[in-house]
């Protein structure tokens, strides 16, 4: 028969548990959040021509919208939210630059146009997140 009773031995054990979940965890404060959204395609909207193609992209909540400009287009575009949200502004300076965004709020859509050519030639688009989005403005889906 043991000396030690039984309530002791539960209380060590309990207290070993602590220990090492404290020192596993220590030193972890550089790890990457668990709690990054769903997602994380990314999908691409070719600009040329004065044209977003395609014009209107629906995505997942967490997927990243890349808007990249066609070789052989010299005009100098933007990506611009109507509502303010994001603005590329003028990186399209050579075939081949990129502007990306991450959409991570759900059932958004964002309207969106070239500041250069908005009004001369109806450059516009727009991003949809999520199956329940809401339609585009009109001009831009
Ligand atoms: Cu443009």
């Amino acid at each position: 028969m043991s000396r030690i009773p039984r309530t002791a031995l539960a209380l060590a054990a309990i207290l070993m548990t602590v220990l090492l979940v404290w020192a596993c965890g220590g030193g972890g404060s550089g790890s990457s959040s668990p709690t990054e959204p769903t997602g994380g395609k990314t999908v691409v909207v070719t600009i040329s021509d004065d044209t977003y193609d395609p014009r209107s992209v629906t995505i997942n909540p967490g997927d990243t919208v890349q808007w990249v400009l066609k070789s052989g287009s010299l005009t100098t575009h933007t990506v611009t939210d109507t509502g303010g949200k994001f603005d590329s502004g003028f990186v399209f300076t050579a075939a081949g630059m990129t502007f990306q965004r991450k959409f991570t709020d759900v059932n958004a859509t964002y309207n969106y146009s070239c500041t250069t050519h908005k009004d001369c030639c109806n450059m516009k688009g727009s991003v949809r997140v999520g199956e329940n989005s809401p339609p585009p403005d009109k001009g831009y889906q």
